[in-house]
């Protein structure tokens, strides 16, 4: 802990300037929280570049950087240039130019999803197909919405399910599906993504399909208005009952509320209001004055599992997003202890003693995604110290000489060779938003996709 306290120089002073001008100090408060604010983002903008730069010379026109073997892996063996694209918006809104121009050349010259590879239907949605949809909306360049087309129609035969419930996999090229056994995450993953796509393309087909797979799971929701863990898209039936808001449902929910604000359509609000009401009656748990999400039985609500994770760490940016600031402050404060108890937080862990239950760390956003959305709500500063501390243990657990790499363990804090494109889609992001002025992107005015894609707002 004193290690990380260490690190602390910065957004930390902001907390006493009001103090340091009773005693007066000169300068404004406002100049001076620009001027550490400044700072920080030149900070994260450094390291940014230096794991892209990485990329280029050891990656490039791959999907993913090896960070230690300083080679690159493509998921599935043809590259479809993952980190390219998921990186693109991230470096227009940091005003790295030269690196964004750069890249939308080699997407545009060599990008093609003519492939005879089955894909993930949920993963490439979020990362690819979002990427191009918020790229398109900061360059126009209409090959992105070309291409952005081009792949939204290979995926969408996942949907010609009996329920309507998209299968896990789906063949680019002869649009063969398989996985039929999926969850609700994977299922109610696309509105934001297919919907922003029909509205540019005036082709009403892709919200349709999307819309109607989360209808299909939210009537298969349990009495108490619960979804479980595996579901058949053919026969409808469930196939683990186990309820949480961790990897596997979390985005479900968060694509009901994020439908309704990005679009407006108010059979996604009712669809969160009933899901969030659930969620919140029977996963929150009070543990030593804490708010957390255990997991629980879809049908009885009876808490079986007081576990929460890196990927849970999601919920309080949904539940701002939504309205209760107060919980949601709450919840962002066992996240931040969940971070700072282990000097970075692992993928998941036992909150009634933060015993560790699974030690990894893949390099997630989640937790300063939160951090990030509780800013732009309550404007607090102590949310910008910790959007520092994030940033620094982050560097320093994390950095090697090629990137950075995700970690085996959160107590041995042993590096592994992987370097997932969310860290630049979204680690990157929100650490940067979260300092960088409103001008660079107005908070108010786009919704996220999972993958921290930003999408313009339809909707009030
Ligand atoms: C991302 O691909 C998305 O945020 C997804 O919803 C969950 N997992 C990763 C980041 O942790």
């Amino acid at each position: 802990m004193k290690r990380i306290l260490s690190l602390l120089p910065n957004l930390r002073l902001i907390l006493f300037l009001p103090a340091l001008l009773v005693l007066g100090e000169f300068l404004s408060v406002a100049a001076a929280q620009t001027t550490a604010k400044q700072d920080y983002a030149d900070k994260v903008r450094r390291e940014f570049l230096f794991a892209w730069n990485n990329y280029k010379k050891y990656a490039w026109g791959h999907d993913e950087l090896k960070p230690l073997s300083k080679t690159y892996f493509d998921w599935y063996g043809k590259s479809l240039l993952m980190t390219p694209v998921d990186a693109y918006d991230t470096m227009v809104l940091m005003g790295l130019k030269k690196e964004a121009q750069e890249d939308e050349r080699l997407i545009d010259d060599s990008l093609t999803f003519d492939k005879d590879i089955a894909v993930s239907n949920f993963e490439i949605t979020i990362r690819m197909l979002g990427g191009l949809l918020s790229g398109y909306e900061l360059n126009h360049d209409k090959r992105f919405l070309e291409l952005a087309t081009d792949l939204a129609n290979r995926l969408l035969p996942a949907f010609n399910s009996a329920t309507g419930m998209p299968y896990r996999f789906v063949n680019l090229k002869t649009g063969k599906v398989s996985g039929a056994v999926s969850n609700p995450a994977e299922i109610g993953t696309e509105t934001l993504e297919l919907g922003t796509l029909s509205k540019l393309t005036g082709n009403p087909v892709y919200f349709e399909k999307a819309k109607k797979a989360v209808v299909a799971l939210f009537n298969r929701r349990s009495t108490i208005g619960l979804v479980g863990s595996a579901i058949n898209v053919e026969t409808g039936e469930w196939v683990n009952t186990e309820s949480h808001i961790s990897g596997g449902i979390d985005s479900y929910y968060e694509y009901l509320l994020k439908a309704w604000k990005l679009f407006g359509d108010k059979d996604f609000k009712n669809m969160w209001d009933v899901s969030v009401a659930a969620v919140n009656k029977y996963l929150a748990q009070e543990v030593n004055g804490e708010l957390w999400y255990g997991h629980a039985n879809m049908d009885t609500g009876v808490v079986n599992r007081t576990y929460f994770g890196a990927l849970d760490a999601f919920f309080p940016a949904e539940l701002a997003l939504g309205g209760e600031l107060k919980r949601a402050e709450e919840l962002e404060n066992s996240c931040y202890k969940m971070w700072l108890y282990y000097g970075i937080e692992p993928e998941q862990i036992n909150y009634t003693n933060m015993s560790i239950v699974d030690s990894g760390y893949v390099l997630r956003p989640e937790n300063i995604e939160s951090n990030y959305y509780l800013y732009k709500f309550t404007r607090d500063p102590e949310y910008l110290c910790r959007a520092e501390t994030y940033f620094n243990t982050f560097v320093y657990n994390c950095k090697v000489k090629a990137g950075f790499a995700s970690l085996e363990s959160v107590i041995t804090k042993k590096h592994v060779d992987d370097m997932e494109s969310f860290m630049f889609a979204e680690t990157f992001k929100y650490l940067y938003l979260t300092v960088a002025p409103d001008s660079v992107l107005d908070f108010n005015k786009v919704i996220f996709n999972t993958e921290a894609h930003p999408l313009e707002r339809y909707a009030d």
